[in-house]
C-alpha cells in the first residue's frame, strides 16, 4: 500500500507526463480526481457476448472470421460510446472452441493502423501468437492458427500490436476465447445456460460518455464493466452456476467477494480446471488473470439480492461490480466433483534464474532485468523441455507498485510468493500471476511445444506497452 508521499510522488510523475503506474489502495491520490459520468447501479441486465458461428467446419477444424474495425456500443444507457471492436462487438464475439479440434480465425484489419491479435493462455505456435513482429496491416488479414491442445480453460484474445497494445485493449479490442472438453462436461459441473462469463474491467469515459484514452491514467478509469455494461444486474436461478470471472482490465486488480459472505468455490485458473475444488470467500485477479467459480444461489432465498463486491474499490462504482438477483429454484443436477483437474507436475528444475521488474527514472520505461523491451533483441534462451524455475521480483525501489507476469506460449506452477503458499485461484496450471509491489513470487516453468521466440511481460498492459516486456527463444 502507498503512503501518502508516495501518492504526492505518483501525482507529481503524472503531470510530467510519466507512465503512472496502477497503484493499489491509493486512496489520497484517487479522490483527487472527479468522478467520470454514471448510470444508476444495477438498473440494466447482465449482457452475455454474442459466441462467434464459424463460416466452415471440416473434420478437423473451424474457420471463423472477424473484422477489426471502430464501432459504436452503448456502455452507459442511452449513450452511444465510440470503440475499437472485434467484429463490430464490444467486448468482442466469444469463440468456444473444442479440445482438439483445430481453430483457425481469420482476423481482417478495417482499421488505418496495425495490429496483432495474441491468444492469451493459448499455446500456439510463435507465427499464431500475435508477437508484435507480425502485425496485420491495414486493409490486410492474418489467418491464425489454434491447435486446442491444452487443458479446456477460459481464455481471452486481444490486442499485442507492438507499443500500442495498451490503448488498443484500452479502447475494446479483446474478447473471450473458451476451450471446452467433453471429458469435463462428464464432471457434471454447471453448464449450458448456467456457465457464464463475467468479463470485468475499468474505463475512462469523459462527460459525453466517450473513452479517454491517457497512458498510465489509472485512478481516473473509475467506471467498471461487466460484459461491456455497468454495473448490471443478472437475473439467477436458486441453482448453482459456473462464473467464469475474467479481469479485463489494463491494469486494475480486483478483490472479489459476495456481499452476503456466500462462498465461493474455485474450479478453474489461468489453465484450466484446479486439481481440487477450492471454496473461499474472496478471489484476487490481477489483470489478465481469470478465475472460475461456482456459486450454489440454491442457498439462498428467492428474493436475495447479492452485490458481486470488490474490495479494492474505492467508492460504490468501483466497490459494486455487479448484483445477483435470486429467482425461483429449479432442478439442478449439477455438481462440484472432489476432483477435477491436473497440476502440471513437472520436475525438479533444472535451471534457476531471476526476473526482475522496474521501472527506470533516468527514461520513464518500465523495464525486466534493466531493459525496455526491444523486439529484435533475444532476452534469454531456454531449452526446450527443461524445467525452469524463475524468480519474479516487483522491485520497488523506484516506484513501488504492484506487477504480474504473463508468459505466452506455455503455463507454469505458482510455487510461492514470498515463501507463503499460493492463493487457492493459483494452484492449477496459470499464465499470469500477480507480483505484489517489493514481492518475489517463484514460479516453475517448461516450454515444451514450438521453438521460437514468446514474449514475457507484466500484464498491467500500460507497463508492457512502456517496457516491461521481453523475450525468450525456446531452443532445441
Ligand atoms: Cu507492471
Amino acid at each position: 500500500m502507498l503512503g501518502r508521499r508516495d501518492a504526492l510522488k505518483l501525482s507529481a510523475a503524472g503531470a510530467a507526463g510519466i507512465a503512472v503506474p496502477g497503484v493499489l489502495g491509493a486512496r489520497s491520490l484517487r479522490r483527487a480526481f472527479a468522478a467520470g459520468p454514471a448510470a444508476p447501479a444495477f438498473t440494466r441486465p447482465l449482457a452475455l457476448p454474442r459466441v462467434l458461428r464459424p463460416v466452415r467446419r471440416t473434420m478437423t477444424t473451424d474457420y471463423y472470421e472477424m473484422a477489426v474495425r471502430e464501432a459504436e456500443t452503448e456502455i452507459l444507457p442511452g449513450v452511444k460510446t465510440r470503440v475499437v471492436a472485434y467484429d463490430g462487438s464490444f467486448p468482442g464475439p466469444t469463440i468456444r472452441a473444442l479440445k482438439g479440434r483445430r481453430v483457425v480465425v481469420r482476423q481482417s484489419n478495417d482499421l488505418d493502423m496495425d495490429v496483432s491479435t495474441h491468444l492469451h493462455g493459448g499455446h500456439v505456435s510463435p507465427g499464431d501468437d500475435g508477437h508484435p513482429a507480425f502485425p496485420v496491416a491495414p486493409g490486410d488479414a492474418r489467418d491464425y492458427t489454434y491447435p486446442n491442445a491444452q487443458p479446456a480453460a477460459t481464455l481471452w484474445y486481444h490486442d499485442h500490436v507492438h507499443h500500442m497494445e495498451a490503448e488498443m485493449v484500452f479502447r475494446g479490442l479483446s474478447g473471450l476465447y473458451v476451450i471446452d472438453d467433453p471429458m469435463e462436461w462428464a464432471l457434471g459441473l454447471p453448464n449450458g445456460a448456467y456457465d457464464v462469463p463475467i468479463v470485468m474491467r475499468d474505463i475512462h469515459l469523459d462527460d459525453a460518455g466517450q473513452i479517454v484514452w491517457e497512458m498510465g491514467d489509472f485512478q481516473n478509469r473509475n467506471t467498471i464493466l461487466v460484459n461491456g455494461r455497468t454495473q448490471p444486474y443478472f437475473e439467477v436461478a436458486a441453482r448453482k452456476y459456473r462464473l467464469r470471472l475474467v479481469n479485463g482490465s489494463n491494469m486494475r486488480f480486483f478483490n472479489l467477494s459476495l456481499s452476503n459472505g456466500g462462498d465461493l468455490t474455485v474450479i478453474g485458473g489461468d489453465g484450466g480446471l484446479l486439481p481440487a475444488p477450492q471454496t473461499v470467500k474472496s478471489v484476487q485477479l490481477s489483470a489478465g488473470e481469470r478465475a472460475d467459480v461456482v456459486v450454489d444461489f440454491g442457498a439462498y432465498e428467492p428474493g436475495t439480492r447479492i452485490v458481486l463486491t470488490n474490495a479494492f474499490g474505492t467508492d460504490a462504482a468501483t466497490r459494486e461490480i455487479m448484483r445477483f438477483d435470486v429467482g425461483s429454484p429449479v432442478r439442478d443436477r449439477s455438481r462440484v466433483p472432489d476432483r477435477l483437474g491436473r497440476t502440471l507436475a513437472l520436475p525438479d528444475a533444472d535451471v534457476t534464474r531471476d526476473v526482475v521488474m522496474d521501472f527506470n527514472p533516468a527514461t520513464n520505461e518500465w523495464t525486466m532485468d534493466g531493459r525496455a523491451f526491444d523486439m529484435n533483441r533475444v532476452d534469454i534462451k531456454i531449452k526446450r523441455g527443461q524445467t525452469e524455475i524463475w524468480r519474479v521480483k516487483s522491485d520497488s525501489t523506484h516506484l513501488p507498485v504492484p506487477h504480474n507476469i504473463h508468459l505466452h506460449g506455455t503455463h507454469f506452477e505458482v510455487l510461492d510468493r514470498d515463501g507463503r503458499p499460493p492463493a487457492p485461484h493459483e494452484t492449477g496450471p496459470k499464465d499470469t500471476v500477480a507480483v505484489m509491489a517489493g514481492s518475489t513470487v517463484r514460479i516453475k516453468v517448461r516450454y515444451d511445444r514450438y521453438l521460437g521466440r514468446y514474449l514475457y511481460h507484466c500484464h498491467l498492459l500500460d507497463h508492457s506497452a512502456m517496457g516491461m516486456m521481453a523475450q525468450a527463444e525456446i531452443v532445441a
